[in-house]
């Protein structure tokens, strides 16, 4: 392994690099895989360390459903191998209002009310906010809406709760961010013991070129530069993976997956779903003239669940917030004859399968909620 101020030889494939995953204890639990000279080409991951005590994944969700949200929740809910002990919510795709009702109401037809919605800060850390409703329209799900849950989040001192819920865990969690990074900039600004938890950090957002909503910017950072700004500096050693619209944009809802999706719309919910499906595959038509649209948010939870599908490398990460770029985020990565970055935030770069094993994992879900046996569970009368 290379000192992290050890020049890399001028021979050496810059292309992709080795990732060594450490905890706070030192112990390395995964590595990414490289052809750079002298190292092993074979992907081998280690035993996977961040499993909580009944063996699975402490994972947070903070999010603004959303329309590609609403995946990365179903995703996180119903993965054997994730305890999705709470999410939080912001406000970014539509108000907090809405993308607060959102989640509980995802939740409840997928038969996960136990899991408790936390609303989020209604204030950005800085500027004003710009929702994104001329996408995800009037009400974050395309202007469908569900059944309501009888369940009611938790509004009153939210993210205080957040603080607490994710204290009391037993072991590490991962902390997911779907939305704007405004929330875990409060938490880690309010309460620094909460890095003492937060065994990494997993957010859709940015670009490493071209941004969604300005030239310059992605959504989710555009909506609250300073927040990932300081969170940057707030987290400390915390490793945080950066998911750019680079990686998102590789991972499109083919027509394949529209027709399984058509498949549930004989279920109210299932029409429900595929009509957002609908929704957002318009946009993307309209504005982006392509046909089939990418989903970002749900590779937050695919990364944490399948880290060895994407390609990484650690980055400087600065944000911008000069008022003609506002928002973007300028990626520094190692390249010949500089020394190698040394920083716990790593960038994805690639999603290294064709194919990924996402869709069929969510398909595989889909075809689990809307089984039978698992509507009788959930037992909502439409
Ligand atoms: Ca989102």
């Amino acid at each position: 392994m290379l000192a992290d101020n050890q020049l890399l030889p001028p021979e050496a494939n810059f292309e992709i690099y080795v990732i060594p995953m450490v905890n706070p204890d030192g112990v390395i639990h995964g590595m990414a895989r490289t052809n750079m000279a002298g190292l092993d080409l074979n992907r081998h991951w280690g035993e996977n360390i961040l499993k909580a005590p009944n063996n699975k994944i402490n994972v947070w969700l903070d999010c603004d459903p959303g329309l590609d949200d609403i995946l990365a929740i179903i995703y996180a809910a119903h993965c054997d191998r994730i305890d999705l002990i709470g999410i939080s919510t912001s406000p970014g795709n539509s108000s907090l209002e809405n993308t607060t009702r959102n989640a509980l109401d995802m939740l409840y037809h997928i038969g996960r009310s136990d899991i408790q919605v936390y609303m989020g800060s209604n204030q950005l850390i800085n500027g004003d906010m710009k929702l994104a409703d001329h996408v995800h329209g009037e009400n974050g799900l395309g202007g469908v809406h569900l059944k309501q849950s009888p369940r009611q989040a938790i509004t009153e001192h939210g993210l205080q709760k957040t603080y607490e819920k994710i204290m009391s865990t037993e072991g590490q969690v991962v902390w997911a961010n779907t939305g704007s990074l405004t929330n875990l900039c409060i938490l880690l600004l309010t309460y620094p013991k909460l890095k003492s938890k937060l065994k990494e950090i997993v957010i859709m957002g940015g670009a490493i070129g071209k941004g969604n909503t300005t030239p310059a910017a992605e959504f989710n950072i555009f909506f609250d530069p300073c927040a990932f700004k300081n969170v940057l500096k707030l987290k400390g050693d915390i490793p945080l993976v950066m998911i750019p619209l680079e990686t998102t944009h590789i991972n499109i809802a083919g027509e394949d997956v529209y027709e399984r999706f058509k498949g549930y719309s004989s279920h109210p919910f299932g029409l429900a779903l595929y009509n957002t499906m609908l929704c957002y595959q318009d946009f993307y038509i309209t504005v982006n003239k392509i046909p089939f649209p990418p989903y970002h948010d749900p590779l937050t939870i695919f990364y944490i669940l399948h880290p060895e599908e994407f390609e990484v490398r650690p980055a400087n990460v600065e944000v911008d917030t000069h008022p003609g770029s506002y928002g973007r985020t300028n990626i520094y990565f190692s390249y010949p004859g500089v020394p190698r970055v040394s920083s716990s935030t790593l960038v994805t770069t690639n999603l290294l399968n064709e194919k990924t094993k996402f869709w069929d994992e969510m398909l595989r879900i889909m075809d689990m909620i809307f089984s039978p046996e698992m509507q009788k569970t959930i037992g909502i009368e439409y």
